[in-house]
């Protein structure tokens, strides 16, 4: 996050939908249907994911459509080449099973890579995007530590 924001808006977000915009957003944060969200690089665990979100008034980010799933993995990918695995704020660690986001919001759209999620081993209840098989959703252990996007807060759709 040390590069020029002006550096950054001139990587495209999506071959077909155009540049990432700062919009009304802080800096550092990129806006999406009137939402902001931020690329966060430094390796945490999904609890201080949260509480690092939590501290900028934002949670981990909760992606209600295809649409704003697409961004969060240009988003992604615009800061990490390698689109490596990032936290998103879904878990089930509260009630196995029963899958919550931290923000609030119901969860109504989901993108599981195949085969998931599978609570391998008992232990996984904190959800990763870009799994390395689709770059879609996968449970995974919540102590993995690993870069994650915060997003403002929203009306739940
Ligand atoms: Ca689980
Ligand atoms: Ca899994």
């Amino acid at each position: 996050l040390s590069c020029p924001l002006h550096a950054v808006n001139q990587k495209p977000f999506n071959e077909h939908e155009g540049k990432l915009q700062r919009g009304n957003c802080p800096m550092f944060w990129f806006s999406f249907n009137g939402r902001c969200y931020k690329y966060v690089a430094t390796h945490m665990s999904w609890a201080d994911a949260e509480l690092n979100c939590v501290s900028e008034k934002a949670n981990p980010v909760s992606i209600h459509s295809l649409n704003e799933h697409n961004f969060v993995r240009s988003l992604i990918k615009n800061f990490d080449h390698a689109e490596e695995l990032t936290w998103i704020g879904l878990s089930d660690a509260h009630k196995e099973g029963k899958w919550m986001w931290s923000d609030g919001c119901a969860v109504k759209f989901t993108l599981w890579s195949v085969g998931q999620p599978d609570n391998s081993g008992g232990s996984q209840q904190c959800v990763v995007n870009n799994d390395l098989s689709d770059h879609k959703w996968n449970d995974g252990r919540c102590s993995l530590t690993i870069p994650s996007v915060c997003a403002s807060r929203i009306n739940c759709p």
